[in-house]
């Protein structure tokens, strides 16, 4: 069966679409022809397919995919990745969707795919005249045990000259519960590839697809440490730099030298999602460590010459004028410091699910009730419960960031992120 697998178009920079080669994979084996068609590259889609595959996250990625939906001749439109498994029967109720799939989507699209009769399928929704209806949760899967992407299904070259720092995933989890992410709500238990595997794809990137360098899109990286060490020893033979997302606990417990190892392997940068400089934010946020510790992390990592770079968020839930100022206060000092990098300053959006989400709603937030409404949603709207006056201080703080770090800071304008250049 053809099946159209569709990127939305987000309005930012392409990198290959690595769930919908993991997909496309699982179709393929089972005999059926998957084709990949990016909305941010203005592909253009086949005229006529059976299955339609749409892959979204909470935010503007719903109206792209809503739009394309309008136009597709499928007869069976398939939602599925972040928002859909987060809101499935809010996004089954929509007339675009027929089927909202909850979690891992390779072994469920292929069923849906081989079926006509899909409701026996787990790990799935469906609505039938205003009625929702969902199957058991599908058994997870650990990334070893699926498919790997089918990196032939697109032109990875063009995607590389794009991006030359190409996108990877070598784990998933993280046992953390930061109280505004999705990932904790959703408890991946986490697992990682086979470190040879990290190796052998990294060095077709470099060798057939003329990567440069790598980025981790793991949630965490070095949360097992004996398996970041199977991998630092791989890496240290393929010899591309690479950057990371990590914590500022799991850094400051690291002995130097196993920093050191990792720099010598090709670590450049590790980013860390710092959120804010109030120690009664980062309470709220449940995030487990101190604004000491950020700074700490930070200072170690400076002095062992690896970049650093944090995102900070405002209008948190229950957040005040005071813990606003510290932020600020913190994000200066940092700033003077010149120890980091690279900054980002968002607002914070409620996504679904997640603890912040049910307290936002508490404290009387409009959050959206639909999948179109989701998808209006920017991302880094001013917060309901936002002071404009604290606003104004955030968006001075914004500018003078990219004054102070032309080059370096990433910010959040409207509703794209503009690189202060
Ligand atoms: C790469 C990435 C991006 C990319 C875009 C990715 C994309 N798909 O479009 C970029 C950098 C642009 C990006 C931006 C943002 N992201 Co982001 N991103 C990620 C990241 C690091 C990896 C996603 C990934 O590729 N995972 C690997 C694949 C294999 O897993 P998967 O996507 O879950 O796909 C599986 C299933 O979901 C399902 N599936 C997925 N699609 C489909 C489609 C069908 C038809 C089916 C059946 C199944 C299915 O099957 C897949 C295979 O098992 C995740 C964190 C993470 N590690 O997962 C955050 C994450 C997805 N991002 C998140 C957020 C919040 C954002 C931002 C708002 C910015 C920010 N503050 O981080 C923006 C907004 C994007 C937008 N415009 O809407 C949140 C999601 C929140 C939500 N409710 O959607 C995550 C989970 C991070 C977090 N800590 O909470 N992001
Ligand atoms: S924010 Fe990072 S550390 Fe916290 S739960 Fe999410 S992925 Fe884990």
């Amino acid at each position: 069966m053809k099946v159209v697998l569709y990127q939305p178009d987000d309005g930012e920079p392409p990198h290959y679409p690595v769930q919908l080669l993991m997909l496309g994979a699982a179709l393929e084996e089972a005999g059926h022809e998957p084709i990949i068609i990016d909305g941010r590259l203005g592909d253009t889609p086949p005229s006529d397919y059976h299955m339609l595959g749409v892959s979204a996250l909470t935010g503007n990625q719903i109206t792209d995919a809503l739009k394309f939906c309008e136009k597709s001749p499928a007869r069976v439109k398939v939602w599925g990745g972040w928002h859909p498994t987060l809101l499935p029967e809010q996004t089954a109720r929509h007339p675009m969707v027929d089927v909202a799939v909850i979690g891992q989507g390779e072994e469920t699209i292929t069923q849906l795919a081989d079926n006509n009769e899909y409701k026996d399928i787990d790990g799935i929704c469906w609505s039938d005249n205003g009625e929702t209806h969902r199957t058991p949760p599908r058994a997870k899967k650990k990334l070893s045990q699926r498919p790997r992407p089918a990196w032939h299904l697109v032109d990875m070259k063009k995607y590389i000259s794009l991006q030359p720092e190409a996108f990877y995933i070598a784990s998933e989890g993280c046992p953390y519960n930061c109280a505004y992410c999705s990932i904790s709500y959703l408890k991946h238990k986490w697992n990682g590839l086979n470190p040879g595997v990290v190796r052998n794809e990294h060095e077709m990137f470099r060798d057939s697809f003329g990567a440069t360098g790598i980025w981790f899109g793991d949630n965490t990286f070095c949360i097992n440490k004996r398996w970041t060490e199977a991998v630092l020893e791989q890496l240290r033979e393929v010899g591309m730099p690479w950057h990371c997302s990590s914590r500022v606990d799991i850094v400051n417990r690291l002995p130097d030298h196993e920093i050191l190892d990792a720099k010598e392997a090709g670590l450049y940068k590790i980013i860390f999602g710092i959120e804010s400089g109030s120690d009664a934010t980062l309470k709220r946020l449940n995030k487990g460590v101190t604004s000491r510790e950020a700074m700490e992390a930070i200072k170690k990592l400076h002095r062992l010459g690896i970049q650093t770079g944090a995102h900070f968020m405002f209008g948190t839930p229950g957040e005040t004028r005071q813990d606003v100022d510290t932020t600020i206060r913190f994000i200066r000092r940092l700033l003077l410091s010149r120890k980091m990098k690279m900054f980002s300053v968002y607002y914070y959006t409620p996504y679904p699910g997640t603890v912040l989400h049910e307290a936002a709603v508490d404290e009387g937030w409009e959050i959206p009730n639909t999948l179109q409404g989701w998808g209006r949603l920017g991302w880094c709207e001013i917060p309901d419960g936002m002071d404009l006056k604290d606003v104004e201080r955030v968006e001075t703080l914004k500018k003078w960031l990219g004054r102070r770090y032309p080059g370096k800071a990433t910010y959040w304008a409207g509703s794209k992120m503009r690189l202060i250049t």
